[in-house]
């Protein structure tokens, strides 16, 4: 606070109260906001479905873009990431100009704007339509801690609460995958599990992908908050400590949820392929 002029009114930002109105989403706004996700699972399918060994990845984001606005979208939220095989580890890749050759798989990190409310979704599959053994092994372990998370988003628990979850869930995937010691002790693994996946498990949307910032990512979590869940592990293909197979596989999953009352999140990304079969089943249909 300051005061204006000296023994003047005291002066405080709108900030921080304009985000905290903005955080708990009306339920006009939450409307805006399952329609984003619609499109964008729609967008998804299609993208899906055109993908083929050693496609563009300026191709599958022009068809990404193509798909949001063909669907009712205004513009994509911000430049999406479209990463192919060992790109996939680089988290804010927006080059998408490269080859994604057969065999590879691609991340594409893409939302839309519908009248003002933004999706922000991530899916990882291979371009070819079909997961290799070593692929699906790792994009299991992420899924699997992703419904973990997503079953944690209810009112009363923290985004920082469920990051800790997630890295303790995560180091426990990287020990059965044979990429953590079993024998590392709790704090290693925990250590470890941050270094595959550098970033927090989700953030709060709304009218920016990046919403209310103001707000801390300790504070519960209220009925009509809006939030990505969004686990990932990447292993860079000159990451000689893990396994070989794994190498230069990057998979990121991520949903977009309204915290409720009760009876579990509202998911607005749920129409978009996310088990392998769905995935798979998606992709044979182009
Ligand atoms: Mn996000």
């Amino acid at each position: 606070m300051r005061p204006l002029l000296e023994g003047g009114p005291m002066v405080r930002s709108l900030r921080p109260l304009i985000h905290s109105l903005r955080a708990i989403k009306s339920p006009g706004e939450v409307a805006l906001m399952r329609e984003a996700g619609r499109i964008t699972a729609q967008a998804f399918k299609r993208t899906m479905a055109m993908s083929r060994g050693d496609v563009d990845e300026a191709l599958l984001y022009a068809k990404f873009d193509f798909e949001c606005r063909a669907h009712g979208a205004n513009f994509l939220a911000y430049p999406p990431v479209v990463a192919g095989g060992n790109r996939a580890n680089t988290l804010h890749y927006i080059n998408n100009n490269q080859i994604v050759k057969d065999g590879e798989m691609v991340l594409l990190d893409g939302g839309c704007e519908y009248f003002g409310y933004v999706s922000d979704v991530t899916r990882t599959w291979p371009v070819n339509g079909k997961f290799s053994p070593a692929q699906a092994e790792l994009y299991r372990a992420v899924l699997e801690v992703q419904m973990s998370c997503l079953s944690l988003c209810s009112p009363g628990v923290s985004l920082d609460h469920i990051y800790s979850t997630m890295l303790a869930l995560l180091g426990q995937k990287l020990r059965e995958l044979d990429i953590i010691a079993s024998t590392a002790s709790d704090t290693d693994t925990l250590k470890v599990a941050r270094r595959y996946c550098p970033h927090h498990v989700g953030h709060y949307l709304g009218m920016d992908v990046h919403d209310t910032p103001e707000l801390s990512r300790s504070q519960p979590l209220q009925p009509g908050m809006a939030i990505t869940i969004e686990p990932g592990l990447y292993i860079f293909e000159n990451n000689e400590g893990c396994p070989e197979r794994f190498r230069g596989l990057g998979v990121r999953i991520e949903d977009d949820v309204v915290i409720q009352e009760e009876g579990g999140p509202l998911i607005l990304s749920m129409d978009t392929p996310k088990t392998i079969a769905d995935i798979e089943s998606v992709c044979a249909q182009g």
